[in-house]
């Protein structure tokens, strides 16, 4: 995953010095873009640093069931969202409300991911296909607005989904290596529950940094020569995109570095 390293360094090198929301400060650029195709059953996955993939595949699950508040989160032992809950653990109307719970002016939910997963499968030429989590109205409820914020997907004449990422905050050295492998899972269960194919991860990003407090681990992480990409997510069916679990999710084959730690600014 040669585009990752390159554009961590682009920032490292080239990025302007910046005073952010956080404190922390950071190095930036504005609109770069990773692209990750898919092969079979190989699955993204930084390589040059140990990713944390039971996190990713529990926080996952729990989008996808909708839900705002950190106790599934906590009772995995996954505390990546601990820093922004509130004493009852609730984040606010995040991600898992607008995926699945949009409310309208009426008073009406929309689930966009059944929405997604009927017209993948009934409509594969729209262009209109699209998770998006930047709920306007409630911004200012939310605990933290949404980093990783619309989604639009595209099926290609093979069959194949296409995942174009808008991200509009991408913390590179952190949470970026979670958001590759995420939404690079959510692609292989669209599809599997489509009948479709998982053909490709785009990402944009808007602000682009590296946290002043990161340098030194980014430094560590392109003194290191990238494994090829071997990694392999063997996921395990069920009767819909919902009714996963986490012991449905085999990965094989994942070469990787140490883990090298590593503040999160909040
Ligand atoms: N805020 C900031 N500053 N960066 C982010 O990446 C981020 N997110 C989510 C919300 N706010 C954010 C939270 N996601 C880790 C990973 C993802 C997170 C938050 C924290 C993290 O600390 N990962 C470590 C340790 C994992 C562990 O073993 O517990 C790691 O090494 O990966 C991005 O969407």
């Amino acid at each position: 995953m040669q585009n990752y390293l390159e554009l961590l360094k682009r920032v490292l090198e080239d990025g302007e010095e910046t005073k952010d929301r956080t404190g922390v400060g950071t190095r930036r650029i504005f609109g770069p873009q990773l692209r990750f195709k898919f092969e079979g059953n190989k699955i993204p996955i930084i390589t040059t640093k140990r990713v944390f993939m039971k996190g990713v595949i529990i926080e996952l699950l729990w989008f996808l069931q909708g839900s705002t508040n950190i106790k599934f989160l906590l009772e995995n032992n996954v505390h990546i969202w601990d820093e922004w809950a509130d004493d009852m653990g609730e984040l606010g109307p995040v991600y898992g409300k607008q995926w699945r719970a949009w409310e309208t002016k009426e008073g009406n939910k929309i689930d966009q991911i059944s929405n997604i997963v009927n017209t993948l499968r009934n409509n594969p030429t729209s262009r209109r296909i699209i998770l998006n989590a930047w709920n306007v109205g409630e911004i200012d409820k939310m605990h933290l607005p949404p980093c990783h914020m619309m989604c639009q997907f595209s099926v290609n004449s093979k069959g194949g989904i296409i995942t174009h990422l808008y991200q509009r905050s991408a913390d590179l050295f952190l949470g970026v290596p979670f958001n590759i492998s995420s939404y690079a899972i959510l692609t292989r269960l669209l599809a599997m529950h489509s009948g479709l194919q998982a053909s490709e991860l785009i990402m944009t990003f808007g602000d682009a940094h590296i946290y002043n407090n990161h340098i030194e681990q980014v430094k560590l992480q392109l003194s290191r020569e990238p494994f090829n990409q071997t990694a392999e997510l063997f996921i395990e069916n069920r009767p819909n995109i919902f009714s996963h679990v986490y012991e449905d999710f085999k990965l094989e084959g994942y070469k990787y570095y140490p883990s090298i730690k590593a503040e999160v600014a909040v």
